[in-house]
């Protein structure tokens, strides 16, 4: 019989304030909240462990949040940084296990062999500290229930275990509100009825908390006693890629939709190759006047990632369907996607080569200026509200 896995629960701690703090040293042991301008109605994304002791948490209006902590050191929040971050702690995570589901952009459950969990956990907390330098706190347990819970008691910067036998000591003593699915709601109807902790819980019939609560209530049933069979859902391979554009007004002109599909094809190709992807089947979408919308594929013999041989693909499919203008919309999508980058078949071909670096350049600057940058001869004549 298959051994049930240990399951891991990761969530760093303050993520955006800590990222901050350890990027700039002189607000350790500040309060910092990042977020949005109080001047304009900001909320606190989150806040450090510090902030918090003056009882501002995320989603809080940043203006009262000053209110609290009138002294407290205000960041603009840096998206890409935290990605970026979120992204490292990834491969961390991935050296000890392919099972991973994240949830948010600073929490994963990780699917470890029985009886390794709390020992994984210790070096995967070690080694995003010394390598990432940010605080990291794990549950462990069987099942995401007591790992979830196990992770909370952990905050901030600890490892703790809450296994099965656990359930009564650490479990049962604390508040409704620690399971999962229970709101300000579901407790107050919980309260009403002297159910306070999980243990009063736990006491109560199935029956009797599926009259109260409905298959909540059966859920709920299950969560006092520690059981919970949700498994971990690794992340869904991507399975296509698409770019498509509704037009401001209907198209009637068949060079400018070509110009169009041109830049599709292009915002396509460069998504593909950040995902180190190539893909075997071209489709083109179109809705006409009338609202009927067509999608019209064709497979390649070989997988591509270059925006040529996406836009000549989907250009042909475009002359051969393209029917009567006016036009509505227009997308490209690529499917049958393969890992890894175009291998450089033909090496020794300098053209290709040059195309080849001629891609890169330009992805480095989509990255750098954004999406619209490359302007290729005819898509000069695409105006902005088209794509
Ligand atoms: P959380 O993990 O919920 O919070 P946290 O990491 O800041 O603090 P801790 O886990 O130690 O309790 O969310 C992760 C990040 O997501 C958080 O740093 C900022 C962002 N976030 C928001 O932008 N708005 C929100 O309302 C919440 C809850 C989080
Ligand atoms: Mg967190």
């Amino acid at each position: 019989m298959k051994q049930l896995q240990d399951i891991l629960l990761c969530d760093l701690d303050a993520f955006y304030a800590s990222v901050e703090q350890r990027d700039n040293p002189s607000l350790k042991g500040k309060p910092v909240l990042v977020g949005g301008r109080p001047e304009d109605r900001g909320v606190v994304s989150t806040c450090s462990y510090e902030a918090r002791r003056y009882g501002i948490h995320s989603a809080m209006p940043m203006k009262r949040a000053l209110s609290l902590c009138p002294d407290a050191i205000i960041i603009h929040q840096d998206m890409d940084k935290y990605v970026s971050v979120s992204k490292q702690v990834g491969a961390i995570f991935s050296q000890h296990t392919p099972c991973i589901e994240p949830v948010s952009i600073d929490e994963a459950y990780l699917g470890l062999p029985s009886g390794t969990g709390l020992s994984t956990a210790n070096i995967i907390q070690a080694e995003v500290s010394r390598q990432l330098s940010l605080p990291l706190s794990i549950g462990v347990s069987k099942n995401k229930l007591l790992a979830k819970i196990a992770c909370e008691l952990a905050k901030p910067n600890r490892v703790l275990a809450i296994w099965p036998e656990d359930v009564t000591s650490r479990l049962w003593p604390l508040p409704v509100k620690v399971l999962p699915g229970v709101g300000p709601a579901t407790r107050e109807i919980l309260n009403r009825q002297g159910i306070k902790t999980v243990k009063d819980l736990a006491a109560v019939t199935e029956d009797a908390l599926d009259r109260l609560l409905g298959k909540t209530g059966r859920t709920l049933h299950q969560y006092a006693r520690g059981i919970d069979h949700r498994s971990i859902e690794k992340r869904q391979e991507l399975k296509s890629i698409s770019e498509e554009t509704t037009f401001s007004e209907d198209i009637t002109e068949h060079q400018y939709m070509l110009s169009i599909l041109q830049q599709l094809s292009a915002g396509v190709g460069y998504r593909l190759r950040g995902e180190k992807l190539t893909a075997a089947t071209i489709t083109l979408k179109l809705r006409f006047e009338d609202f009927r919308t067509i999608s019209r594929s064709k497979t390649l013999p070989a997988t591509t990632d270059s925006d040529t041989v996406i836009y000549e693909n989907a250009r042909e499919l475009f002359n051969k369907h393209c029917q009567q203008p006016p036009w509505r919309l227009a997308g490209v999508q690529v499917s049958n996607l393969e890992k890894g980058e175009q291998l450089s078949l033909f090496s020794f071909d300098s053209n290709a080569q040059r195309n080849r670096h001629l891609l890169e350049t330009g992805d480095q600057l989509r990255k750098k200026y954004g999406n619209k940058v490359l302007f290729k001869g005819s898509l000069l004549t695409v105006k902005e509200k088209d794509l």
